[in-house]
């Protein structure tokens, strides 16, 4: 089903989160590097559609409900609200939110899996094996540690039961090659090496069923088993969009959006991406997402940071701290994306102050001081200096736009605070103080020229810091200086 192609469309997903436990940072972080992508694809004027989720089903969150003596909608209800109102927090401008308890999800995910069945993908067989409910998967003797789950440290259970089978192994030369041709492109690099290498290790079919976990969607064909959670939450990226195997009740979402332009994604689930996803697409011959983006970990002392180990950061506590764009600053330039990195708290402090409070906002607080004292708070177009002022503020553009188009999203960022360094560095040799008494009309011209310049660093980070941006632009825009206050107090 070929996209339209009338206007440039651009469709990004994050994960759809357990709502066994609060968000923490993990999921905040993921969720802004969907949101700086959303923000500035609608700022090139693509039509961009950005979706985010909550996967709700499975043993696991049963598990979860069950301790907290509720019934698992009831307890969903209550969970997945907690993410919603985090990415209210944090400014999230998403376009929709799945859930995976509502209809419309069950009703898309009953007509993708009676279609694999109709198409003979899916068959019957037993299967015993090791299985991590905190993973929500089957773990190889190899992979445990001590008969324990590497990432949840807890034992495994050894499971025994009917299940119903994909035929994955069917995909995986047609993945592969897709991989190597650049079809479906898996960044970083070495994340791709590693889907590569465990497609190569010649991986079994996969299990799409359970038969004792009644906390999930009944098997169309088989009521008496449930939908294995993984298969149906890897879905959630075309349900949301209203897919349906019934040309008739085909979304016109689908039709616009999809295939995904950008799936993000963090390392430990590349595998049910990268491999199951495009296998189950394949199998009803859907296209492939065009690119995953595969992030790190951010660990504490070094284990990683995650709901069931209980070592998590809240985003709120950062918020607090920092305010929203501080916050959003503060994950977004600590580590390219893809790396692993720990969080120490302390040196956050020192990168907001640095960077944010000393660098941008002094910057913005100076050349503004300067406007309202020496141009009365006018900022009008100056023919003579537009030629200098356009290469210059071309060459921080071009070098920021390059950036993201390599998906090199901190260092895009960080691009902007090197020209407000410059900036900055600039108006000391230039000493405008002096000028002022010696040179007033030289003075005016280099205002008009650093207040355009500020202009484009705004316009260029506010995907990543909207508010941000948004002041910054409005206060440089013109031709009425518009103070924008101070933008970041400095934090002791
Ligand atoms: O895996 N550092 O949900 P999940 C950075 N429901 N990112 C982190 C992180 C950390 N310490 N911890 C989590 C699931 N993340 C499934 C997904 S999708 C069809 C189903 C981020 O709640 C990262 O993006 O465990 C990771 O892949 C995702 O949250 C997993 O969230």
């Amino acid at each position: 089903m070929p996209k339209n192609v009338s206007k440039k469309t651009f469709y990004v997903t994050t994960p759809i989160y357990y709502i066994n436990a609060k968000p923490h940072i993990g999921h905040a972080y993921s969720t802004i590097v969907a949101d700086v992508l959303a923000r500035w694809h609608r700022n090139l004027g693509e039509e961009t559609f950005f979706s985010v989720g909550t996967d709700e089903h499975g043993a696991k969150i049963a598990e979860a409900s069950e301790k907290q003596g509720l019934p698992p909608k009831e307890f969903a209800d209550i969970m997945s609200e907690k993410f919603r109102e985090c990415w209210k927090l944090l400014n999230i401008q998403y376009d929709d939110l799945i859930r995976t308890t509502e209809t419309r999800h069950k009703e898309s995910v009953v007509s993708f899996m009676q279609e694999l069945y109709k198409r003979k993908f899916i068959y019957q067989a037993e299967y015993e094996g090791w299985y991590c409910k905190g993973c929500e998967k089957f773990l190889t003797e190899k992979e445990l540690v001590s008969g324990m789950c590497p990432d949840h440290k807890r034992p495994a259970e050894w499971i025994k039961e009917k299940n119903y089978f994909f035929k994955l192994k069917k995909f995986l030369p047609k993945i592969q090659q897709m991989i190597c041709d650049g079809d479906m492109q898996i960044v970083p690099k070495k994340r791709e090496n590693e889907v590569l290498s465990l497609l190569k290790q010649n991986l079994p079919d996969f299990s799409v069923s359970r038969q004792n976990v009644r906390w999930g969607i009944p098997l169309p064909f088989d009521p008496t088993q449930t939908i294995y959670v993984w298969v149906e939450a890897l879905q959630n990226y075309i349900s949301i969009l209203g897919f349906s195997t019934t040309a008739a009740q085909q979304g016109e979402r689908f039709q616009k959006f999809w295939p995904a332009d950008v799936q993000i994604i963090g390392k430990e689930i590349s595998k049910f991406h990268c491999i199951f996803w495009p296998a189950l697409l394949l199998a009803l011959a859907l296209p492939l997402p065009k690119k995953f983006l595969v992030g790190g970990f951010f660990t504490f002392d070094g284990q990683k940071m995650s709901k069931s180990l209980g070592n998590v950061l809240a985003p709120k506590t950062l918020v607090e701290r920092f305010g929203v764009d501080g916050t959003r600053f503060l994950l977004l330039s600590q580590f390219p994306y893809g790396e692993d990195g720990d969080i120490a708290l302390a040196g956050c402090v020192e990168r907001y102050n640095a960077h944010l409070a000393d660098n941008v906002g002094n910057l913005v607080s100076r050349i503004g001081t300067m406007i309202q004292k020496y141009l009365q708070g006018r900022i009008e177009t100056h023919p003579e200096k537009q030629i200098i002022l356009e290469e210059t503020n071309k060459s921080i553009e071009e070098r920021f736009s390059a950036l993201m188009a390599r998906d090199q999203i901190q260092e895009a960022l960080l691009s902007l605070f090197e020209a407000s360094t410059k900036l900055n560095q600039h108006i000391e040799e230039v000493k405008p103080w002096k000028l002022a008494k010696t040179h007033p009309t030289i003075l005016k011209q280099h205002l008009l020229s650093w207040s355009h310049t500020l202009h484009v660093i705004g316009r260029c980070l506010a995907p990543f810091l909207p508010n941000t941006g948004e002041r910054i632009q409005r206060a440089f825009r013109g031709p009425e200086f518009q103070n924008p206050g101070i933008l970041f107090p400095k934090i002791s």
